[in-house]
């Protein structure tokens, strides 16, 4: 039977690089993201090759993701793989002056967007003894380098709430995995940056991950067979050793 998925994040990046290759394998999906044009153009591209629905919410507005998630048609409704990916950082700084608008968005998005959404759809995949749920952590979940202490808590909390969603949904048959990359060339560094300069320097001088590399590890993740659940994978470009490591030839 055909799988459905709902991704977070889609209109970006890792995102919208997973909509694209498991549409490519014919499971529909649900694509959601702040940016509603994108959205659109996006379904409109996939449409040939899958059933995509979207819907357009802030993942920090509870009652937003709940009504959208209720609104579903029926023939999206229900979710088998649940991709939590929507979440960036805002902002590289110490924390003597780091911004609190900047550690609002942080917990608010990845951490707390994440619960809200996560919560919205688990009780069908309770009520059906089958799902799966990857979050999309960081190499920053497992380390905290200079200046990415928010950023870093929040990675490492979704991290926790993954391994406390694996024990809790053990008796439901769902699988929950986090997949934790290093540095990905997406938009991530514009978001962090606010559009600055900076963001243009991060991944030059070495290959960094692509989005579609992340991608693919999705994807092997939801086609492994039932009794094999990949639960924590941590993915560096080859050119980066850990956080602060990075072989760059400038
Ligand atoms: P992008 O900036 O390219 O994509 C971020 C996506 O998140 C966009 O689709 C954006 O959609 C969505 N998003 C952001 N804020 C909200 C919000 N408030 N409500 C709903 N959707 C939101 O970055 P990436 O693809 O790199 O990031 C995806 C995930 O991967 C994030 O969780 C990030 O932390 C993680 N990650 C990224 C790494 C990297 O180096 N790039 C490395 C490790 C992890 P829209 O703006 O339309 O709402
Ligand atoms: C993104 C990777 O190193 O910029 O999560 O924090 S990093």
């Amino acid at each position: 039977m055909t799988k459905t998925a709902l991704i977070t994040g889609a209109t970006s990046g890792i995102g919208k690089a997973t909509a694209y290759l498991l549409a490519s394998n014919g499971i529909k999906l649900i694509l959601c993201g702040r940016r509603q044009e994108r959205l659109q153009t996006i379904k409109n591209e996939l449409s040939n090759k899958t059933q995509v629905h979207t819907l357009h919410f802030d993942v920090r507005d509870k009652n937003t993701v709940e009504h959208a998630i209720k609104s579903l048609p029926e023939n999206f409704k229900n979710i088998d793989i649940l991709i939590n990916n929507a979440g960036n950082a805002h902002g590289l700084d110490p924390i003597n002056t780091g911004s609190l608008d900047d550690w609002d968005a942080m917990m608010d998005i990845n951490v707390k967007g994440l619960l809200y959404v996560s919560k919205a759809v688990i009780p069908q995949m309770v009520a059906r003894a089958s799902g799966q749920i990857i979050n999309i952590g960081s190499s920053a979940g497992k380390e905290v380098y200079p200046k990415g202490n928010v950023y870093c808590a929040s990675k490492h909390a979704v991290l926790a709430i993954t391994e406390g969603m694996r024990i809790d949904l053990n008796p439901y048959n769902i699988k929950v995995s986090a997949i934790n990359p290093g540095l990905v060339e997406t938009e991530f560094s514009q978001v962090r940056f606010k559009g600055d300069d900076l963001a243009n320097n991060v991944y030059k001088g070495f290959k960094a991950l692509q989005a579609e590399d992340i991608a693919e590890i999705i994807f092997f993740t939801i086609s492994r067979p039932p009794h094999v659940n990949l639960a924590d994978i941590l993915v560096f470009p080859t050119a980066q050793a850990n956080s602060t490591t990075v072989m760059k030839k400038l």
